[in-house]
């Protein structure tokens, strides 16, 4: 199985849920308080709440204040039980993911964009699911262990893999979480949901997580390969204002350091044998797999 040098993660409290979140790419657990989910709801209702088709953030097309203030709420709720998961971890990017309802309403399986070097840092996302979710209504399905794959770039401008959930059949594990129950993810672990096929929409409250001291960045293709790219310096707010701008056909004026990683785009099968790799090992006892 490709292995990845050591990176630099989130630092969980617990050894055992580190070792477990660092062997799979993720983990589910008791977050927040029903009280705190509630005030997550009346934020989300009191956004409107747009109509929502196919899946829906709130940095699709709310105005800027507006989102400033869900990055706010979101980080503001999630800080006390984080300090308690968490010895090192800084969060940022807060918005509403939401899943509307009927067919059009998956999200097919993909790595999110890169925040850090991945070759010496490892990034997180938390996500927290405002009503219980399962099989019917979008819970998040994960490849496990695909986070430990070769290195992948992943930005708004870079080709990146995606696979059908046909493809990947029962590799694809379903992480039912009841409300307030935080799905952490690597953001190179393979992910993504089925439809919600039931009438009510599922919000998600997210945020990303990466260790103290660790720089964020976003890269940028600039050929003549696709294996060429830049990659900037950013913060947080980059993600939330330079990406609308590129997103509305603007451009940003920024200024990267070169750099190549060969073959990146990671091929279907390669996915596929990897997260085969993983849950073998896992069967076969050669990891401990009571959890
Ligand atoms: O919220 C969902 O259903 C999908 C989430 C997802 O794929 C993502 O955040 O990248």
């Amino acid at each position: 199985m490709t292995e990845r040098p050591e990176r630099r993660w989130p630092l969980l409290r617990d050894p055992d849920l580190r070792r477990r979140l660092e062997r799979d790419g993720f983990l589910r657990l008791p977050f927040l308080s029903p009280g705190a989910v509630a005030r997550l709801e009346e934020l989300w209702s009191s956004l409107g709440p747009p109509i929502v088709e196919g899946i829906y953030s709130n940095l699709h097309d709310q105005p800027p204040d507006c989102n400033r203030n869900v990055n706010d709420v979101i980080a503001e709720v999630f800080e006390e039980p984080l300090r308690r998961l968490f010895v090192d971890a800084v969060i940022g990017g807060s918005s509403f993911l939401v899943k509307g309802c009927g067919e059009q309403s998956a999200s097919t399986l993909h790595q999110d964009w890169c925040v850090v070097d991945e070759d010496r840092a490892g990034s997180l996302s938390m996500w927290v699911p405002l009503v219980d979710v399962d099989e019917d209504n979008g819970a998040l399905q994960v490849l496990p262990g695909t986070h430990r794959m070769r290195r992948s770039i992943r930005s708004f401008d870079t080709l990146s893999r995606y696979l059908d959930f046909e493809e990947a059949g029962d590799l694809a594990v379903c992480v039912r979480a009841s409300a307030g129950d935080v799905v952490l993810y690597a953001h190179d672990l393979f992910h993504g949901s089925q439809p919600n096929w039931t009438n009510r929409v599922r919000v998600a409250a997210v945020a990303g997580l990466v260790a103290s001291d660790t720089g964020l960045c976003h890269y940028r293709a600039t050929g003549p390969t696709v294996d060429d790219f830049e990659r900037l310096d950013v913060d947080w707010d980059f993600f939330e204002k330079d990406i609308a701008v590129l997103a509305s056909g603007g451009e940003i004026v920024r200024r990267g350091v070169p750099c190549r990683v060969n073959r990146h785009l990671l091929d279907v099968e390669e996915v596929l044998a990897h997260a085969r790799q993983h849950r073998q090992s896992l069967n076969r006892g050669l990891v401990d797999s009571n959890d």
